[in-house]
């Protein structure tokens, strides 16, 4: 098909500019000055940040990308046909939708795919996901919103008949509780009567398997939070030494998650030109980068139940390493 065919069923809005800029500066001012020191996991996505993300997929010890992927393969109609069959499928944190794949293969045999809305924190990968969706899928209209969805939620149009909001990979392990309930909250005020959200969780399981997951033998994970400093550096004139930290994954098993740090591996000094901003580290400091909660079936009922949902669908693999599931507005 004709490049021009295919381009004129991509349409994408951009809500970032300036604002990221100021997002950025903003958070990383606060983090950095703060006691313990700690940065938000949406900065290691850039175009380098959201590749290593995808090496990180395919991992012997990142288990769960296959496993989220083997349920959407082997149980997508029935996660359909739960759903009242919707024809629009928005995605948060799309990423390259690798796995969404599965999903929207499973709305063309049952006749429903219309639509499919990436949103994305990262220009780049949606895009390309866009252009490589469109050649894939006769038909199908590409929606993109490139966002930060926690701040820009509400902009996300909603689906005119019948939607379905999926949040894949366990990025919501990602948020902190409060943060976890308001942001639910408010995906749970979006949803009309015939909508439903579309859950991806990590399950919790021994300590050595989830360590691994999370410190690989390749070094990837450890490259990918080192990320997050590459990201100051280009964006906001840092001075960073990602040689200088090293990357510490550790599973905290009380508030069941894992816990991803970076170590300063000496005293040093650090300069952000771009926001005027000088901290030190201490040898051995360590910097929080991002949390990944896991979850029971039970736990998450109750989360989904503070958030105004109401959970309508289980869908585990039969390891029960992972579940998908599905909620409505209660
Ligand atoms: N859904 C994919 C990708 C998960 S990685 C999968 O399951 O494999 C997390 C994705 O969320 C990345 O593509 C990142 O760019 C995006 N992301 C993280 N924080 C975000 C935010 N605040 N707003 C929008 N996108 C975000
Ligand atoms: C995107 N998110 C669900 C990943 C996770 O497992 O928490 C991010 C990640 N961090 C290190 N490895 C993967």
């Amino acid at each position: 098909m004709k490049a021009e065919r295919l381009a004129e069923r991509i349409s994408v809005e951009v809500h970032l500019e300036e604002d990221h800029r100021a997002a950025l500066a903003r958070d990383v001012r606060l983090g950095l000055t703060m006691e313990p020191k700690e940065l938000p996991p949406k900065y290691f996505y850039d175009e380098r940040g959201s590749r290593l993300f995808e090496q990180i997929t395919e991992l012997e010890e990142y288990y769960p990308t296959r496993t989220e992927r083997a349920i959407l393969r082997d149980r997508g109609e029935e996660i359909l046909a739960a759903a009242g069959d919707p024809s629009t499928l928005v995605e948060l944190g799309s990423g390259s939708a690798s796995k969404t794949r599965h999903l929207l293969d499973a709305m063309r045999r049952r006749e429903c795919l219309g639509a499919y809305v990436p949103v994305d924190i990262s220009p780049e990968i949606t895009l390309e996901t866009a252009e490589s969706l469109v050649g894939e899928y006769e038909g199908l209209g590409v929606h993109c919103v490139v966002c930060d969805f926690e701040r820009d939620l509400e902009r996300i149009p909603p689906a005119p008949d019948g939607g379905l909001i999926a949040f894949l990979g366990g990025t919501i392990g990602n948020f902190y509780p409060d943060a976890r309930r308001e942001f639910l909250g408010r995906i749970a005020a979006s949803l009309g009567e015939r909508d439903m959200l579309l859950l991806g969780t990590d399950l919790i399981k021994e300590r050595r398997r989830l360590e691994a997951a999370y410190d690989d033998s390749l070094g990837v994970t450890a490259e990918f939070n080192k990320n997050v400093l590459r990201v100051l550096n280009a964006q906001l004139g840092a001075d960073f030494d990602p040689a200088a930290f090293e990357h510490v994954a550790r599973y905290d098993d009380r508030a069941a998650r894992m816990d991803i740090r970076l170590r300063s591996l000496c005293d040093q000094r650090v300069t952000l030109r771009g926001i005027d901003l000088e901290v030190t580290f201490d040898a051995a400091e360590e910097m929080r980068t991002e949390i990944s909660c896991k979850f029971t079936r039970h736990r998450l009922e109750q989360v989904y139940a503070s958030a105004g949902l109401r959970m309508c669908g289980w869908f585990p693999d039969p390891a029960r390493d992972y579940a998908l599931s599905l909620a409505r507005r209660r």
